[in-house]
């Protein structure tokens, strides 16, 4: 990705970065950070800034809003986003969808830098296999951590494919 960047002159930006460029500050806190997993510009088959896990695929099959999903074998990484910026301080919410089979289990662990400073766990499980769910946690982010890293395991072991779609992390949450 970086490799790409600077051969094509694009300057290496977060979205974040890129709203204060275009709109002035401020921004709005309220902006998802987390990478669209349905955009690939550098085509090499993984979503821009964020990488899959060995065993995930990226399918159309998605929700109401979202126009692809991850599809996660039991007890696999679905994705990890490593040193995800333009995140705002203080309370934020990390939100995903996911679909079937009931009983699947997803665990997502947020780290600042230093792992001492923070680290929390959210996780989520599906009570029923054949409706999108919507799965929200809040996220303190102290003042002193200006990146996170969000690894999103699934840790349930059924058989058929956990879908995951409409991941965010976005500010604006009640401290
Ligand atoms: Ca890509």
């Amino acid at each position: 990705m970086l490799k790409w960047c600077r051969a094509n002159d694009i300057p290496v930006r977060t979205y974040s970065e890129w709203a204060e460029i275009l709109y002035g500050r401020p921004t709005d806190p309220t902006v998802n950070v987390f990478p669209d997993i349905a955009t690939d510009l550098n085509g090499d088959g993984s979503p821009d800034g964020l990488s899959l896990g060995s065993e995930t695929r990226i399918v159309e099959e998605a929700p109401e809003g979202s126009t692809a999903s991850l599809a996660v074998p039991g007890n696999c990484q679905a994705c990890i986003v490593r040193d995800l910026g333009g995140i705002e301080k203080g309370g934020n919410t990390f939100s995903l969808r996911m679909r079937g089979p009931a009983g699947g289990k997803v665990q997502a662990r947020l780290t600042s830098r230093d792992a001492k400073i923070m680290t929390e766990w959210l996780t989520f499980e599906q009570a029923v296999g054949t409706a999108w769910q919507t799965f929200a946690g809040d996220v303190m982010i102290p003042a002193k951590v200006s990146t996170i890293t969000i690894d999103i395991r699934r840790r349930d072991r059924a058989e058929a494919d956990l879908l995951i779609s409409s991941i965010s992390f976005a500010g604006g949450a009640s401290e």
